[in-house]
């Protein structure tokens, strides 16, 4: 059995049951009321918690495995290993001032105060890079803390940017990028490490469908050397007769990023009928 841990609620809690429903895992009971719960086709339990308690938990051995933000993996400094980033949860970690300060790079920074909630990674960053400035750890409403003259600027998480608007800031650096990252213990126990494994290729089945479409199409004889010069495929494509004397079908994938392309030379290589499928599983 492994424990995965969740969190509870908040940004993060559909895309986590969202990524493991896709992954065919079916949870007992309606998650959102529980704090743990059992899947019933798959060996794992998930447990719900805060976001910020999950690297602990994660590294005590608590729980196996958790989903949680990578700007929470980076403060919170566990013993722990990345297993798989997961492509959702995403926002950037930024120092932004009020929009009339004066902000000539990161010198700037010196002698003024920064109000965070993520004071390792503020801490880290900034003595990197040499600057002198006051660290104001706060546990949240960050943004207001300059309007209320506790500091000089702010190091928080930013989406949209629209909170950064609403409060008189601009943006003057970005530190890093976020998503939300699978996580697991230092060192797992075979059967558990054996679970996560098959969790991991089901995941990347899914990711790898998601970047690709299946593609058929009609073309002459003739042109088919033509065509399959255009298709990458997963090995080579598939070429059947059809019933019509001097014609075949020919069967493809194409990841997602060259599609279109590809679909436009297909077109004036001589291809017809041409039939786009999206993929639902794909083991590469
Ligand atoms: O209760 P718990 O401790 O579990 O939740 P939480 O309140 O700490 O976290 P939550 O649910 O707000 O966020 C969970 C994770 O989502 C974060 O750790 C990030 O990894 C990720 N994430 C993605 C974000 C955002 N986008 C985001 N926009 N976390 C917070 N925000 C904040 C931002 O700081 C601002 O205050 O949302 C507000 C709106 O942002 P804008 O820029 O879109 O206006
Ligand atoms: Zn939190």
């Amino acid at each position: 059995m492994l424990r995965i841990a969740i969190q509870k609620s908040g940004r993060l809690f559909e895309d986590s049951i969202a990524l493991l429903r896709d992954a065919g895992i079916v949870l007992g009971s309606s998650p959102s009321r529980l704090l743990r719960a059992q899947a019933s086709n798959f060996p794992l339990e998930v447990i719900f918690l805060r976001d910020d308690d999950i690297p602990e938990y994660v590294e005590e051995g608590v729980v196996d495995a958790g989903v949680v933000g990578e700007n929470v993996v980076l403060e919170k400094n566990k013993s722990i290993q990345i297993i798989d980033r997961l492509g959702f949860g995403k926002c950037r970690m930024c120092i932004a001032m009020p929009k009339n300060a004066k902000y000539s790079g990161l010198e700037s920074l010196n002698n003024l105060r920064i109000a965070t909630t993520y004071n390792r990674i503020l801490t880290d960053f900034l003595a990197k890079k040499h600057i002198r400035a006051e660290i104001h750890a706060i546990s949240g409403a960050v943004e207001i803390a300059p309007s209320l003259g506790l500091a000089d600027a702010i190091f928080d998480i930013v989406g949209t940017g629209s909170t950064l608007l609403a409060n008189g800031l601009r943006e003057v650096e970005t530190l890093l990028e976020s998503e939300a990252l699978l996580i697991a213990g230092p060192s797992l126990p075979p059967d558990k490490q054996e679970i996560l494994d098959r969790l991991l290729f089901r995941l990347n089945a899914n990711r790898n469908a998601k970047g690709h479409r299946y593609i058929l199409m009609n073309a002459p004889n003739a042109r088919i050397p033509d065509i399959i010069r255009l298709l990458p495929g997963m090995k080579s494509p598939t070429v059947l007769p059809l019933a019509l004397e001097g014609w075949s079908s020919l069967h493809s994938v194409v990841p997602e990023a060259i599609f279109w392309d590809v679909l436009e030379q297909l077109k004036q290589a001589g291809a017809e009928g041409i039939l786009v499928i999206p993929i639902e599983r794909m083991i590469v």
